[in-house]
């Protein structure tokens, strides 16, 4: 798969002129993507707090939980937290760093992309690879042991996609002609915010903030009926508190289309 494929990914089921150049993955990149397994440890299935009127109420926490996710109401935050799992730490800091190297040979003769075609995504480079050294390929065979089921076809190619400091992505939904159930991705050096919003109700959202070395497990409806994204700088406020940006790296992992 080539740089056309991830793109039309990408491609929104709204925004239907998607170029047959470098977007499968993408879906539905509007303008204005798990079975998830509980045995993992350290997993913090997001424990949520709604936030309507700034006013904070502490909602399915256990002490195990953390606060990694805010919600405009309960409904949403049911559908999310029922098909959406973060694992912190996921990776450790040395596989971070050899998971980086290796992505980091291809990234580098890349330069960063603003004002895409589709304008999806703001601040970006991407590649998809199938090779990996030892080291990240017993990593990344940990992250889809952890989000697919056994016997689940799934995608070979590895999305790996560098948002720069002021990167962004817009809302989207990865298209269900390129891609499966269900969307994993690590997140490498600078925590993000991804907010999840009903597509047919924007107003009902889930703000999961994603630490360095976490894993993500988007799933079901999460994935089909909730737009992705990944807020920019100057909105990356999480239980109002400012989540610094700076340049995110995500390793990414699908299962084929149905
Ligand atoms: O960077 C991420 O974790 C999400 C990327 C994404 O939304 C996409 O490639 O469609």
């Amino acid at each position: 798969m080539n740089t056309s494929t991830i793109l039309l990914r990408r491609c929104s089921r709204i925004s239907v002129n998607c170029l047959w150049t470098f977007s499968k993955l993408r879906g539905v990149r509007k303008s204005n993507i798990t079975s998830s397994r509980t045995t993992l440890q350290n997993s913090a299935t997001v424990g949520c707090m709604h936030n309507v009127g700034r006013q904070f109420s502490s909602v399915a926490e256990t002490d195990s939980r953390l606060p990694l996710c805010e919600s405009s109401d309960k409904d949403a935050e049911d559908v999310v937290t029922k098909n959406f799992k973060v694992i912190k730490n996921f990776i450790n800091e040395e596989e971070e760093k050899s998971m980086l190297k290796e992505a980091e040979t291809y990234l580098k003769r890349l330069r960063y992309e603003y004002d895409h075609w589709d304008n999806a995504i703001h601040g970006y480079r991407e590649t998809e690879k199938s090779r990996w050294n030892d080291t990240n390929k017993a990593v990344l065979q940990r992250v889809r042991d952890a989000a697919f089921e056994p016997g689940v076809p799934q995608l070979v190619l590895v999305h790996v996609l560098d948002l720069a400091k002021d990167g962004y992505i817009k809302p989207h939904v990865d298209s269900v002609k390129f891609c499966g159930s269900t969307v994993t991705g690590l997140s490498l050096l600078s925590s993000s915010i991804m907010r999840l919003a009903n597509e047919k109700d924007p107003k009902q959202w889930v703000n999961i903030l994603l630490e360095p070395r976490s894993l993500y497990i988007m799933t079901g409806q999460a994935r089909y009926d909730f737009t992705h994204e990944i807020l920019k700088q100057e909105e990356s406020i999480f239980h109002g508190k400012v989540i610094p940006r700076d340049r995110r790296i995500s390793i990414m992992c699908r299962n084929e289309p149905t």
